[in-house]
């Protein structure tokens, strides 16, 4: 007697590409952690690439890179763009953003917060974004939607958000990237009373902490990152829930055709969770480096342990996955 299997296919399908992600992040991540604190970005950077190109090249999928490292043609990167998976008809099409090692600067100096991370969604629902600049505000889950607005001056953004709180604005922690270009932001937020938490590099597990301010201390993320960062960070808030509004930089006349290119009409949109990741999706990231979020990898006698958290938005499952690998040859290959 056959057992009926009451799971819709694509649904199968994406339970079991859950766990496929996370063979991804760990190698990529496995490879990047080889090069901690030798100083070599690129190198590092260059073995996390093509550790998730080998991995992603044998998943069940016909995928595509819709957030890369850029478009260039022959660049050993994964671009914008590339065609990924096991081939044509070898399943679903899938969307995929990565950013195989997040942090590279983080690794070379084999400083905290390094990951390996890439989000998956059905074809067509990522937005396809240049590798520019990207202003984002973002909060966790459980407040009133729209309670943060990009537009507003940080002071209102703050207030609103400790009158929610129920604390005083001393009672918020602001997490910035550390950089000159929030000087005059960080001064803002200082005036209010609220404490700025910097980081030097790392703003999607940075934009992640908001979503469990009792254990990271950090409510709310604001500032200006990476494109590509915004979108695997508003891939994970699909799935953990909280309010992210986001809005590309394109200062430049060629920032703005490339833009146009990719199919973005209006340079000044503000994009919220929803219209960066339309459906369900996948999110996993792997600790290159210790961190806050996840532990970095160890090298120990005949194992080696990773530690990742994956993500699936259709369910709000969150899990934190530790791995001992054990056949350790197949990691020579890296
Ligand atoms: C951020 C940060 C990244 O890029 O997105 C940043 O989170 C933005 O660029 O870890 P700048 O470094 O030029 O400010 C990273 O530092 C690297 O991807
Ligand atoms: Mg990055
Ligand atoms: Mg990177």
């Amino acid at each position: 007697m056959s057992t009926t299997i009451s799971v819709p296919p694509q649904l199968l399908l994406e339970r079991i590409l859950t766990l496929e992600i996370v063979r991804v992040t760990e190698r990529a991540a496995v490879s990047a952690a080889r090069l901690r604190g030798h100083g070599n970005e690129k190198g590092a950077d260059q073995a996390a690439v093509d550790a998730m190109r080998r991995e992603l090249n044998k998943m069940p999928i016909e995928g595509t890179i819709v957030i890369g490292e850029g478009e260039r043609d022959e660049a050993p990167m994964l671009f914008i763009g590339e065609k990924v998976g096991a081939g044509i008809n070898a399943g679903p099409k899938v969307d995929i953003a990565v950013d195989p090692l997040e942090g590279t600067t983080l690794c070379a100096k084999n400083m905290p917060g390094s990951i390996a991370t890439m989000a998956m969604a059905e074809g067509g629902t990522l937005l396809h974004a240049p590798d520019v600049y990207m202003q984002k505000i973002a909060i966790g889950p459980g407040y009133e939607k729209n309670l943060i607005d990009i537009d507003a001056p940080p002071e209102d953004n703050i207030l609103r958000l400790a009158q929610a709180k129920g604390v005083p604005t001393s009672g918020v922690t602001v997490l910035v990237l550390d950089r000159p270009r929030h000087a005059e932001l960080i001064a803002k937020i200082r005036a209010t009373g609220a404490g700025v938490q910097l980081i030097t590099d790392g703003d999607v597990a940075g934009v992640i902490h908001c979503a469990d301010p009792d254990n990271t201390g950090v409510d709310i993320y604001m500032g200006t990152g990476g494109a590509p960062e915004g979108v695997l960070a508003a891939a994970a808030l699909r799935c953990i829930g909280g309010q992210m509004q986001c809005r590309l930089l394109l200062d430049t006349h060629s920032k703005r055709n490339r833009a146009e290119s990719m199919g973005i009409e209006d340079p000044n949109f503000v994009y919220q969770i929803e219209d960066m990741v339309k459906g369900d999706c996948l999110f996993a990231a792997t600790g290159v480096t210790d961190g806050s979020l996840l532990s970095g990898v160890k090298f120990r006698k005949g194992v080696i342990q990773t530690e990742t958290v994956v993500m699936r938005s259709v369910t709000g499952t969150v899990r934190y996955i530790k791995a001992d690998h054990r056949q350790l040859e197949k990691f020579h290959l890296d």
